[in-house]
């Protein structure tokens, strides 16, 4: 047998690189090493000593047991053993971003707010994006509310806007949150399904709660399948107050704007997205960031004078209304711009602690029912996932304001408290950290003195009690597609729910009050009976239709951070190529070079065209456009690779815009494609126009009839 040195566990691969691996590593180095504080330390234990030996556990004898004194072993697998925290009971999977708030200019008319006051200044952020149903892993397209959690470390203290991306919510009262969560949740005896409202328990409860009706009809619209995270309006939901220097009271919601635009995967595409790319809205986040693409919102405010408070047909304490923007238009305020992504995910991301409770003078809440029992539930819910009621100090949740006081002690505590009085008021230590009185401006927070009379009561308010014109005014807004969206949305999720009364009670007692052709065909779909009459008297409202919902009137106009998958060959015409891609460069836009393989591919004039990936590793539904560059040869290899032809057929399927050379068309011909709107044959920069212009649309939506005979 021949001899080998022992390896004593070390990789045989060291100092073997070739040279093309080198060069890969040498591009990974240059990305990750200015985040590395280890960069020439030793690899020393959690009490400072150094490792000499990190592959071998000690053991008597080469082949022998190991020995319970090996405190290097020992501390590392205990340290291991306890790595995960309990994960978020809602809003589990989540991703999350730095950046700036910057307000255009000084808001103090309407708050004290010193980070809306200096339009030079940047107050720091950071973002938590989630989902709300599903567990840590699961996946990013799924059907859902999606959260929308904003820090702004301002120079007063924290505050934290913890919103949605919709403008309502399910319940109307804090009390039936557990209630809510449960029906959602996976099944209890089978845990069954993961990220996803389509079962019995959700439609049993939704069914029973015609307040849900809002807020389920925006879940069953194009909204809950956002296509990526920097294309999501976000609200606050609850009405707030903001208070100014005077002490004067306005009731405000708040908005996030997109600068993005407002865009949505088609269901088919998020169902693909979540099996081939699981993380598929944290790449597109993370990657837009790593490459100079900044995603930017604008934050606005509807505002209603507090003597308007009654003026509408809703009240402004309901979560489960909005105030349409056609009756208060939204008031911009500064802009959130994303800028860094975090360095690692479990400190920054996964500790992250958000409270609706955190504000800061110049912000104070509504009575809004919902919202009062979010004030007491989210530092509660701290206490048992960071382990303790020190996670303030975690460096991602500390603010950049000084936080002295006398809280001392508990599990965790990594302040070294100096002094001998951590009580006040005390004269050992001056008597500090000592109040600041209310003032103006820079004082200490101060409560609106908001009058309030009347009788202790659990009673829901009668000003709460229409659930459906909201939902109907929702359905109506949207153009005709989206409400396609929305019946098959419905037909789909109650096409899983195995009891027919529950289906039956959803069709009659819900759809049936939101609007009777909508309750129609999806009773159609499930093979119930049509409903003829709503069960309710729903009342009347003054407006008819409000666009400002409709998503199809909010696009960005522009192609900003879209992707456009490049399918070639050998033999491809490399300089059409470049030509493309300097075009997309020139609006922002971003192309991938797509081959049979991840090996390179030879141009037409015999030059190696590095791909980025093969095509079948990017499927065309992480794209937003595909392109099929001329060269016979190419054309020719794409004519007989299934996975190229697969590609533009679920591009079309999925009302993308397709661009292909006139030499290319043949591949067009052979999957019997018609040119229409967003599928542009030409190779010239007109042909390059009308596809950024195809792109820019989003979706072809005349193309949809027909792409529905197409095979998934
Ligand atoms: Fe939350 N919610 N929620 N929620 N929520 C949590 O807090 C809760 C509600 C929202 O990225 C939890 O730290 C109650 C509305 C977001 O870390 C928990 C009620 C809105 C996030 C909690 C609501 C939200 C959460 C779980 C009804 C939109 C993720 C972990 C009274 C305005 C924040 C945590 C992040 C997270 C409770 C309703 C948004 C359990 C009791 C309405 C974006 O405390």
């Amino acid at each position: 047998m021949k001899k080998t040195k022992p390896t004593n566990g070390k990789s045989q691969l060291a100092g073997t690189d070739t040279p093309d691996r080198a060069n890969t590593n040498a591009k990974l180095d240059s990305l990750e090493a200015f985040r590395s504080d280890a960069t020439e330390q030793a690899l020393r234990t959690n009490q400072g000593v150094k490792i000499s030996d990190n592959q071998n556990t000690l053991k008597v004898g080469a082949r022998g047991p190991s020995l319970l004194e090996d405190f290097i072993m020992r501390e590392k697998i205990t340290h291991f053993d306890h790595e995960r925290i309990p994960e978020r009971i809602v809003h589990a999977r989540g991703t999350g971003a730095h950046g700036y708030f910057q307000t255009y200019e000084a808001h103090s008319d309407l708050t004290k707010a010193g980070f809306l006051q200096d339009p030079a200044k940047q107050t720091p952020v950071f973002v938590r994006f989630s989902t709300v149903q599903g567990p840590r892993g699961s996946g990013d397209t799924v059907r859902d509310v999606r959260g929308f959690a904003v820090k702004f470390y301002t120079d007063e203290g924290n505050f934290d806007l913890v919103g949605n991306n919709m403008p309502v919510f399910f319940i109307q009262d804090a009390i039936k949150f557990p209630d809510f969560v449960h029906a959602v949740k996976p099944e209890p005896h089978n845990e069954i399904p993961t990220g996803g409202s389509a079962h019995d328990t959700f439609w049993d409860f939704v069914s029973l709660v015609p307040e849900s009706a809002h807020m389920v009809i925006w879940t069953m619209s194009d909204r809950a399948i956002p296509k990526s995270l920097r294309t999501m309006q976000g609200f606050g939901i609850h009405t707030f107050r903001l208070i100014n220097a005077e002490g004067k009271s306005t009731f405000v919601k708040f908005h996030w704007k997109p600068k993005a635009g407002v865009c949505s995967l088609v269901w088919d595409e998020a169902q693909k997205l979540a099996g081939k790319d699981t993380d598929y809205h944290r790449r597109d986040l993370w990657e837009a960031i790593e490459t100079g693409d900044y995603p930017e919102w604008e934050l606005g405010v509807q505002i209603v004078a507090e003597e308007d408070e009654h003026k509408f047909e809703f009240d402004l304490l309901d979560p489960t209304k909005i105030i349409p923007e056609e009756l208060v238009p939204v008031t911009p305020l500064g802009k959130m711009v994303l800028n860094r992504n975090p360095d690692n995910y479990f400190a920054e991301t996964e500790q992250v602690a958000f409270c609706p409770g955190h504000i800061v003078p110049g912000i104070d809440f509504s009575n809004d029912p919902l919202l009062q029992g979010r004030l007491f539930s989210y530092t509660d819910t701290q206490i048992s996932r960071l382990g303790g009621p020190n996670f303030h100090e975690i460096p991602i949740n500390r603010p950049v304001a000084p936080n002295h006081n006398g809280q001392r002690d508990a599990q965790h505590r990594t302040t070294i408290d100096k002094g001998r009085a951590s009580y006040e008021p005390n004269s050992i230590d001056g008597g500090w950290p000592k109040e600041t009185p209310a003032a103006a401006q820079d004082g200490g927070f101060e409560t609106y003195p908001e009058r309030i009379e009347a009788h202790k009561v659990r009673q829901r308010s009668e000003s709460f009690a229409d659930h459906f014109s909201q939902a109907r005014l929702f359905f109506h807004s949207l153009s005709k597609p989206e409400q396609e969206h929305v019946i098959a949305a419905y037909s789909f999720e109650l096409g899983k729910v195995d009891r027919e009364y529950i289906r039956a009670r959803q069709v009659n007692e819900i759809l049936a009050n939101i609007d009777l052709d909508l309750a129609g065909r999806v009773a159609a779909n499930l093979g119930l009976p049509a409903p003829t009459a709503g069960t309710v008297q729903v009342p009347e409202l003054s407006l008819k239709e409000s666009p400002a919902l409709s998503q199809l009137n909010l696009l960005a106009g522009d192609i900003k951070g879209r992707k456009v998958a490049v399918l070639v060959a050998d033999g491809v015409d490399g300089a059409q190529v470049d030509a493309l891609k300097k075009a997309l460069e020139a609006e922002w836009a971003h192309a991938k070079i797509l081959g049979p393989t991840s090996a390179p591919v030879k141009t037409a004039d015999g030059k190696t065209l590095a791909v980025d990936a093969s095509a079948e590793g990017l499927p065309s539904v992480a794209f937003d456009a595909v392109w099929v560059p001329g060269g016979k040869a190419s054309v020719q290899a794409l004519s007989g690779n299934g996975v190229a032809l697969h590609y533009l057929l679920e591009a079309y399927k999925h009302l993308k815009a397709i661009g292909v050379n006139s030499e290319a068309k043949s591949l067009i011909d052979a999957l019997k494609l018609d040119v229409d709107a967003g599928l542009i044959v030409g190779d010239d920069a007109k042909a390059h126009k009308a596809f950024f212009a195809a792109i820019a649309k989003h979706r072809v939506w005349d193309r949809e009839p027909k792409a529905k005979a197409i095979p998934a």
